[in-house]
């Protein structure tokens, strides 16, 4: 691939880096899970948007603890073998890098993409190709294209697991939930609930699911004096909000204990009972924007 000037090429460990500047931020991709691991706005004063533990691995072995990993073909366990890998098998994959290019508007687009081979066959009977575009510029924006090649319909859940990087996840407030049913994962005997309020109330730990919701959500954090806002989805009608709070953090080997304080995952998707049905040929796109205000 030709170069293309502020794209450059570097290694962490087993893992291939994509680093982008341009006159908007700087950001770095992993092939591996087609991960985004930072987003820079320049207006930003150097903070990151996405968050990533200091002692993620870099190996190859499991995806990186934090960025954006993406959840295909289905969300959290494999209902059918719980023995499957959580989340899916594509964050486990290292992506081919497609295109890289320079927009005229001076933002920088990737398209990274995966296709189904005899061990994801395996995995999940489906023949099938996934993209993602990610687009650097005053926002980061990511589409993941789902193209349905076999001859069966297809049925899957999906999500940006995204990690933003937050002052104090026990100090942000979360809005943007209002009329969506919400399922909290930690309670599963008690019945989900509609939020009739805008603002998400919590005290981590937090493992929510709201169906039936597809609007803006925004995170703001007084103490870092900005708002992180996922803006404009597309073909999304779940969200997820996570953090493990101070005792389930223990059982992460690559999160330090002290360290759940520092982010919260807001994901967007579709998961649960919002499954994504694809006939043959059929495409499905999911389409997220994020910014820093
Ligand atoms: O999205 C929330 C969640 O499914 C939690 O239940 C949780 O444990 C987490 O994601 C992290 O999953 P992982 O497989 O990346 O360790």
């Amino acid at each position: 691939m030709a170069s293309v000037s502020g794209v450059s090429f570097d290694k962490k460990e087993a893992l291939s880096i994509i680093t982008v500047e341009n006159d908007f931020a700087t950001a770095q991709i992993t092939p591996y899970g087609a991960s985004v691991l930072s987003f820079i706005p320049k207006c930003s004063g150097g903070s990151d948007l996405l968050w990533v533990s200091p002692t993620a691995v870099f190996n190859g072995k499991k995806p990186v603890r934090g960025g954006i990993p993406i959840c295909w073909p289905w969300f959290g366990q494999n209902s059918d073998n719980p023995e499957l890998p959580a989340h899916g098998f594509v964050r486990n994959l290292v992506w081919n890098l497609d295109d890289v290019q320079n927009l005229k508007s001076g933002a920088t687009e990737l398209v990274l993409s995966v296709k189904s081979n005899a061990k994801t066959l395996e995995m999940w009977p489906y023949s099938f190709h996934l993209s993602l575009t990610i687009t650097i510029g005053k926002m980061l924006s990511l589409c993941l294209t789902t193209t349905n090649l076999s001859d069966q319909e297809m049925v899957l859940t999906e999500a940006f697991h995204s990690y933003f990087k937050v002052s104090d996840a026990r100090e942000v407030a979360v809005s943007g939930f209002k009329n969506s049913l919400q399922v909290d994962t930690l309670k599963r005997s008690s019945p989900s609930k509609c939020l009739q309020t805008d603002q998400l109330i919590f005290s981590p730990p937090i493992d929510s699911v709201f169906l039936n919701h597809s609007a803006d959500v925004v995170i703001n954090d007084a103490g870092l004096l900005h708002d992180i806002c996922i803006v404009g989805k597309e073909g999304s009608m779940s969200s997820v909000v996570w953090n493990p709070g101070p005792e389930t953090v223990k059982g992460f080997a690559d999160i330090p204990n002290e360290q759940w304080t520092s982010f919260l995952c807001v994901e967007s998707g579709n998961v649960f009972s919002d499954v994504i049905r694809l006939k043959p040929r059929e495409a499905h796109r999911l389409k997220i924007r994020l910014q820093m205000v």
